[in-house]
């Protein structure tokens, strides 16, 4: 009889305990800046330096899983702030991808809801906090964002990025100017 309640006891203080360290694990994940940021070459572009973005983009994030603006337009080669407010009482987050590659990465949160993942490319927002990322668009093409919490996605919060290539946005600037050079000189640039 006492050994089975010792037993009972020790049994929950381990689940106390395993609560709280998996607590403070998400606190300490969610909370700190992101550390040395890898800089791996995605489909979608690569990590950015704050220093180099030029342009600020505020999206809302709230419980009825919608994205507030669901598009975002860059040029190829802008590095861009991306600033995540979660309006909502839930944890959001903000990442980026292809189409195939959000669908794959939402089906494995799906299966594994308490995975943790952390990319240059992606956010986690707390309720009523405020996020953000670096990143710079040097692959033209219409890219994906997502909330990939389980349930989430698949409730249709989702946006899209469209990246002008390098030589549409020197077009549409360069229009009324007589400078066909730009074009060749800009192609020629590659990372
Ligand atoms: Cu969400």
């Amino acid at each position: 009889m006492a050994s089975i309640k010792t037993l009972a006891l020790a049994l929950a203080a381990l689940i106390a305990m395993a609560s709280t360290a998996a607590l403070a694990h998400a606190d300490k994940d969610h909370s700190k800046k992101a550390g040395p940021v890898k800089k791996e070459q995605m489909a979608w572009g690569i990590a950015g330096d704050a220093k180099a973005a030029k342009r600020t983009v505020e999206l809302t994030m709230t419980d009825n899983m919608r994205f507030t603006p669901d598009r975002i337009d860059v040029k190829q080669g802008e590095t861009v702030r991306i600033v995540l407010k979660n309006q909502g009482q839930m944890l959001h987050e903000f990442v980026i991808g292809t189409k195939k590659e959000l669908d794959e990465h939402a089906a494995l949160m799906v299966k594994f809801p308490t995975m943790e993942h952390s990319e240059p490319y992606m956010a986690h927002v707390r309720a009523g906090k405020t996020g953000e990322i670096v990143w710079t668009f040097n692959r033209a093409g219409e890219f994906d964002f997502a909330c990939l919490i389980a349930g989430h996605y698949q409730a249709g919060m989702v946006g899209k990025v469209r990246v002008a290539t390098a030589a549409a946005a020197t077009a549409a600037t360069a229009a009324g100017k007589v400078d066909g050079h730009s074009d060749h000189k800009h192609r020629g640039r590659t990372d």
